[in-house]
């Protein structure tokens, strides 16, 4: 655990009366079950606190466990100095926290007020306030912030607490299925002692929209053997098509054709979705198997000319310019890492 960091965190705190907690981009149950559970203990000790997310929590979300109770605010507009302190969960990039006016909305800041919680691979937001930032690789943002902070706290956290932790522990592990991380299972363990519900937290509900994008996917899905890859385009024909059919948050239901298809295929090993945003710029998220020495996909993202981050395995980028040629730099990258570690493993 970096001591430094905790410390510095735990001092910046202190000092506030008021705290505000932002949850980053993809909106998912380890930023907002960690950001509820922060929010928890802010109240706790005193303080006035709120979370907000400056992105738009999607419909899959609203059955998170008092994910109402997150405000959807826009970040260029958003009193920041109403705010003594603001704590940054589960991301490592600016764009992750306040969007695409992050330059605007950082220039208004005061960055002696920020801290950052994550376990992402450190990004901007590490080499701004590196004082501030804990950044660990953990199995969620949940692991990082009971250990560092709630674990030594000295009012056991309720059950409803565990339970937002519990189930961003089983979101970020796929069920412990992502790499073992130390102290996931103790944590895990942990949660179970102090009440967490595993029945329902593991209980599955699919939006039925889920399964038609996922059969529209698989149809338009292409191949690309030698390199072990697998590509959805999502050209803007088809996102006007998505949005009418089911409505302006499709681009919210594609978790089954993450979770089930992408790296799961024998003989692929990547797994890519890139989608137009009808705004001159081109959306990329990708999945790489977890077994065996891969190439990263965030290393070829950026040779290819986009801005990328995420994890290792699991993550995503922006690329200004046509879908047609986002596809192609990223093809011929991806070729030439795929081929420089073919030939340095037949050595
Ligand atoms: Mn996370």
């Amino acid at each position: 655990m970096s001591v430094a960091q905790v410390s510095a965190i735990e001092n910046l705190i202190k000092k506030a009366e008021s705290v505000l907690v932002v949850i980053s981009r993809p909106v998912d149950p380890d930023c907002i079950g960690t950001g509820l559970a922060v929010h928890w203990w802010l109240e706790q000790q005193g303080k006035r606190s709120q979370v907000v997310s400056f992105s738009p929590i999607p419909e899959t979300m609203q059955r998170f466990p008092d994910s109402q109770r997150i405000c959807c605010e826009q970040s260029k507009k958003f009193p920041f100095d109403h705010w003594q302190a603001i704590m940054l969960i589960d991301g490592s990039s600016w764009i992750q926290f306040f969007g695409k006016h992050w330059h605007e909305v950082l220039s208004r800041l005061d960055p002696a007020v920020l801290s950052n919680i994550d376990h992402h691979e450190p990004d901007d937001i590490c080499a701004a306030i590196p004082d501030r930032c804990l950044n660990q690789r953990t199995s969620s943002t949940a692991q990082l912030f009971y250990e560092a902070f709630l674990s030594q706290f000295s009012i056991q956290p309720p059950a409803f607490v565990v339970n937002y932790l519990y189930r961003a522990l089983l979101y970020d592990t796929r069920n412990f299925r992502n790499e073992p991380h130390e102290g996931m299972y103790r944590f895990a363990e942990e949660l179970m002692r102090l009440g967490a519900d595993h029945e329902q937290a593991v209980e599955v509900m699919y939006d039925p929209r889920e399964f038609e994008f996922l059969v529209w996917a698989l149809g338009k899905t292409q191949y690309y053997p030698e390199i072990a890859t697998t590509l959805l385009q999502i050209t803007a024909a088809d996102a006007r098509h998505f949005e009418q059919r089911l409505g302006r948050e499709w681009m919210e239901l594609d978790s089954i054709y993450k979770e089930v298809f992408l790296r799961n295929v024998a003989g692929y090993d990547y797994g890519l979705i890139l989608t137009d945003n009808q705004d001159g710029t081109v959306k990329l998220s990708w999945r790489t198997r977890s077994r065996g020495k891969k190439v990263s996909i965030a290393i070829c993202a950026r040779r290819a000319g986009f801005a990328a981050g995420g994890h290792y395995n699991a993550g995503g980028g922006l690329f200004q310019g046509t879908l047609t040629e986002a596809k192609r730099k990223l093809i011929a990258a991806l070729r030439e890492e795929v081929n420089k570690q073919q030939s340095l493993q037949s050595c």
